[in-house]
């Protein structure tokens, strides 16, 4: 049984000083590469005295020692946010919970944290999976553990490269820093090749979240109950289209629906897909009686169609801004209290509404996106694809070192880079208001994690590349095209294809 820990007071200790973290990081800066240069000598200042909050604890046993053993962890090159390495000489908090986290893993496991980067990121997909084809594929041993770029995992697994995290020793699905959606939606034949969560702190800023304006909200004299909302999962799009009624007005010189203008919704199309998950559609699960995967019955479903057909409908209204630019995710509309809801991914607050050229303060909060079913009764959270999966190598040296310390990094990271992460999307600390951390845990919680999406660069065999995704987001909603059903049974034959191929090297 999961343990629940999102509500109830919450307390991050912050176990040592800023200064004392910062002179231990400047001093722990020498690492580059796996097997290149040695890291200092683990720190010996522990935080164990203050780790008496309510947090949930690993079950990892307190006598593993790996006796000083070299850890290699290999990642992918051009992360947006610091994940792995702390960066050199920063002094941010992120990049200081990072040291923390990985001097906890060190001291607690008695390893050495090595890390080597590579170019991973999208653009540099074929290049990462050759570089692994050329390691593990050739049996080298040379690392511990993967961070690979999203989509990169899928591959990685389909190749054979991947351990099955459920066989390993410490890898405990049932903890908090695992989502619960990962094992119920990435588990195949019940082998798990490949997992994401706490550990990854590019998955958390990239969660999928709506932003409301608070003061827009007041001046527009509607009360904010959007917490209460929220809890009584009374939060849906009819809500969410009610509220955001009227609110539009003719700001700018550009006579009629301009984005100069002041509105009750804004999304960006790049986004659109968390409309689609936020409303627990996927596009693979798999079939209870044979335990195959299957494309899922709600994707080319009518309800889909009738989804899109009121997002063209919505968009088309003066309430709605639907961009179909670039450019989208640095624009300070919100800041600017244009836009009453804005549907973002969560790195929107560090990176534009507390960015330090941003010359006005806009009180905002962060919601779920959306059900679409007002009697749907569960929020789900999809992420954009920059962030890390991981995964263990099968010619990893020691398997069941790389398992503990695979759930070493995500509790410790659960604890350590969870917290900055919200700190920095709300500038509150999380034990300070429980309504706002309530809020971002129902984000975090209900991540999801379909198969069609963790494995969406395989679905070329069809008209589309990338079909899971690309349909919905491009054909139909970019594309204004509200003929989903036949768009998808266009295309349904070779995702079926592609999904039998995945299966049988999956299972
Ligand atoms: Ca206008």
């Amino acid at each position: 049984m999961r343990t629940e820990i999102q509500t109830g007071k919450k307390v991050f200790p912050r176990t040592v000083s800023f200064l004392l973290a910062l002179l231990m990081l400047l001093g722990a800066m020498s690492t580059v590469g796996c097997g290149k240069e040695q890291v200092e000598e683990p720190s010996t200042v522990t935080d164990a005295p203050e780790e008496t909050d309510n947090y949930q604890k690993d079950n990892l046993p307190d006598t593993l020692n790996y006796e000083g053993r070299e850890f290699c962890t290999l990642y992918w090159n051009g992360a947006p946010f610091v994940e792995f390495e702390p960066e050199e000489n920063a002094t941010n908090a992120l990049s200081q919970s990072v040291y923390e986290r990985n001097d906890n893993v060190e001291n607690r496991l008695n390893v050495v944290l090595t890390w080597r980067g590579i170019d991973g990121d999208n653009s540099h997909q074929t290049k990462f999976i050759t570089y692994l084809e050329s390691t593990i594929g050739s049996n080298l041993h040379e690392y511990d553990l993967v961070a690979s770029y999203s989509m990169c995992a899928g591959a990685m697994a389909m190749r054979g490269y991947s351990v099955d995290l459920m066989s390993t020793d410490y890898f405990d699905y049932e903890q908090p820093w695992w989502p619960n959606e990962l094992t119920s939606q990435a588990v195949v034949n019940n082998k798990l090749y490949f997992a994401s969560g706490d550990i990854s702190t590019n998955l958390l800023w990239n969660m999928y979240a709506v932003f409301y304006n608070k003061d827009l909200m007041e001046k527009l004299g509607i009360t904010d109950n959007m917490a209460t909302l929220v809890k009584n999962y009374q939060w849906d799009w009819d809500t969410m289209l009610s509220l955001s009624k009227d609110v539009y007005v003719d700001l700018d010189t550009i006579p009629g629906k301009s984005l100069g203008d002041q509105f009750g919704f804004g999304i960006y199309r790049v986004y659109a897909d968390a409309l689609f998950y936020g409303s627990g559609f996927r596009t693979v699960e798999t079939d209870s009686a044979t335990g195959e995967l299957i494309l899922s019955p709600t994707f080319g479903s009518g309800d889909v169609q009738s989804l899109i057909v009121e997002m063209l409908d919505y968009f088309e209204t003066d309430d709605a801004w639907y961009d179909n630019g670039e450019g989208w995710s640095t624009k300070d509309y919100f800041v600017n209290d244009q836009f009453l809801f804005d549907l973002r991914p969560l790195y929107y607050a560090p990176q534009v509404i507390f960015a330090q050229d941003t010359k006005k303060e806009v009180n905002f909060g962060v919601l779920p996106v959306p059900m679409y079913y007002s009697d749907q009764g569960k929020y789900y959270t999809s992420v954009g694809f920059p962030y890390s999966i991981y995964s263990l190598p099968i010619d990893a040296k020691d398997i069941s070192c790389s398992s503990a310390v695979l759930e070493c990094l995500a509790s410790e990271g659960y604890r350590k880079t969870t917290p900055v992460v919200f700190e920095q999307t709300m500038k509150l600390r999380y034990s300070e208001d429980d309504v706002v951390s309530a809020m971002f845990d129902v984000i975090r919680e209900n991540l999801t994690f379909d198969l069609g999406r963790l494995f969406c660069s395989s679905f070329n065999k069809g008209a589309y590349s990338n079909a899971t995704y690309y349909l919905f987001r491009t054909v139909a909603i970019a594309g204004n095209n509200p003929n989903w059903i036949s768009i998808y049974k266009g295309e349904e034959g070779a995702m079926a294809d592609v999904l039998d191929d995945i299966y049988t090297k999956l299972k």
